[in-house]
């Protein structure tokens, strides 16, 4: 990301100065409970496609919130979402996810610029010149439009045939001439210089006819100066289409041609341990190229898959962790999960510094800890709350704000304000928490960080 953040350090330190109370957030010792953490401390991204219609589903933004600290959306960004008419420009749904990434501090990977699928009718029935300008000037246009706020643009989009020819897949953009491909890359670069330009496909994760040609464009590009940055494979495997044991061994090879290589939208069918493990796999090949910059998962919970049946990425869906979470978590680097691990300490937890031998000291019943995602201006602050010998049927969590900070958003609980004291109480469907098991609220916020262990109280 290479937004300019100079405004906001600004006013963040000067409210932090006002306020006579920097907090210094060590990374260590708040890093590595959340996919997103765990890969921040290997210098990579974690993140997941989303589907804007679905923010305010509190689970599902909950959970966003909380794990990932880079989006791609899902279907947004496509050319019939963003220019429904031709030269008639939508970006209502594509800035909800963008602007909440820009203010949660994450990446967005965009995608996609030039692709045979998703198009617009109007250009649909187009070829020849027409068509190619019609493609220049969308590319341009929305290249333009979000120039600053892209990490890593999808410029094209499976633009290879699936087989053994190693040919271009037909489509109306190929039948323009083989070149669109490089002139959609030059129009990406002119109008967003600082984006990372990427190809990305599918059936591409191994070596094979059909990387092999991606290969020979991405060698081809590079020899003659044309804009790429990085390939993105998509990585959506099944039995059909397994991760291929080479896979470590391709994305190194696209590397050694000078460009990153990005895990785009990563599922993987199936369940139990054979799917933690294949997740596992992918997540240390890309630890294992230098290169390779982050993962995406192409959707949060099952049921948000476009292929739900197969329930294959990390998260059930009811929002809970699977084993694919906990191995992805674990190949990262990351710690104990602090919600599917109920009886140990996460690692991330914040110490009182006032009354270390009673945290909480507000009630019984229930304790609180705390799991800090800090960045300058802002926070997203994961509060746990774990019954004691007893079941509880509903709960509080108190705390002070600093000063100059205030609470932006609120999942699974309802917040009584927005600075200085506030309390956080429990929603319809997680008021209810077994005897020694916990729940988990979050909240994000302005400024800095309460420091201090939350109170908690029961009912
Ligand atoms: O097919 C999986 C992915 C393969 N690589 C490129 C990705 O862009 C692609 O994503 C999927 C989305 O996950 C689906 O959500 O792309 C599909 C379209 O090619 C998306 O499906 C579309 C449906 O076809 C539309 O009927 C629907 O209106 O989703 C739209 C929005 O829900």
């Amino acid at each position: 990301m290479t937004r300019p953040r100079t405004t906001v350090v600004a006013l963040a330190a000067g409210l932090l100065a006002a306020a006579g109370a920097f907090v210094v957030l060590s990374p260590s010792a708040n890093a590595a409970a959340t996919l997103g953490a765990a890969a921040a401390e290997k210098g990579r991204y974690f993140g997941t496609a989303v589907a804007a219609y679905k923010l305010s589903d509190s689970v599902y933004s909950g959970i966003l919130n909380r794990e990932f600290n880079s989006v791609t959306p899902e279907n947004e960004m496509k050319w019939d979402a963003t220019e429904p008419s031709q030269n008639s420009f939508s970006f209502s749904s594509a800035d909800t996810i963008v602007n909440r990434a820009v203010a949660n501090g994450a990446k967005v990977r965009g995608h996609a610029l030039a692709w045979h699928s998703q198009q617009p009718s109007w250009a649909q029935n187009m070829s020849g010149t027409t068509l190619r300008n019609a493609m220049l000037n969308h590319v341009t246009r929305v290249a333009t439009y979000y120039r600053g706020k892209i990490d890593s643009w999808d410029v094209v989009n499976e633009a290879f045939a699936d087989g053994s020819t190693g040919a271009r897949r037909d489509s109306n953009l190929q039948r323009t001439g083989n070149d669109w491909i490089e002139a959609a890359f030059r129009a990406a670069r002119a109008a967003d210089p600082a984006a990372k330009l990427c190809y990305n496909d599918y059936n591409t994760d191994g070596q094979n006819a059909k990387s092999n040609a991606v290969y020979a464009m991405v060698q081809d590009f590079k020899s003659r100066g044309v804009p790429i940055d990085c390939v993105g494979f998509q990585s959506h495997f099944n039995a059909q289409s397994p991760l291929p044991s080479d896979y470590q061994a391709n994305l190194q090879r696209f590397a050694n041609l000078g460009v990153d290589v990005q895990i785009t939208e990563l599922d993987i069918e199936g369940s139990g341990t054979t799917q933690a493990n294949s997740f596992a796999s992918v997540v240390r090949a890309c630890l294992a190229v230098t290169r390779c910059n982050g993962i995406t998962v192409w959707g949060i919970r099952d049921s948000d898959s476009w292929r739900a049946s197969g329930t294959p990425l990390l998260f059930d869906g009811n929002g809970n962790p699977k084993a694919a979470y906990n191995s992805t978590l674990s190949a990262l680097g990351g710690g104990t999960n602090p919600s599917s691990s109920p009886t140990s300490s996460p690692s991330t937890s914040i110490s009182p510094s006032t009354s270390p031998s009673n945290p909480n000291p507000g009630g019984s019943g229930c304790t609180a800890t705390t799991s800090v995602n800090a960045w300058n201006g802002g926070f997203v602050l994961t509060v746990k709350i774990t019954a004691g010998s007893a079941r509880i049927n509903g709960w509080t969590a108190g705390l002070t704000l600093p000063s100059g900070s205030s609470v932006t958003n609120t999942w699974n609980a309802t917040a009584s304000g927005t600075s200085g004291a506030v309390s956080f109480t429990n929603v319809s469907y997680n008021g209810g928490v077994n005897a020694g098991a916990s729940t988990e609220f979050g909240f994000q916020g302005t400024g800095s960080a309460p420091t201090t262990t939350p109170t908690c109280t029961s009912r």
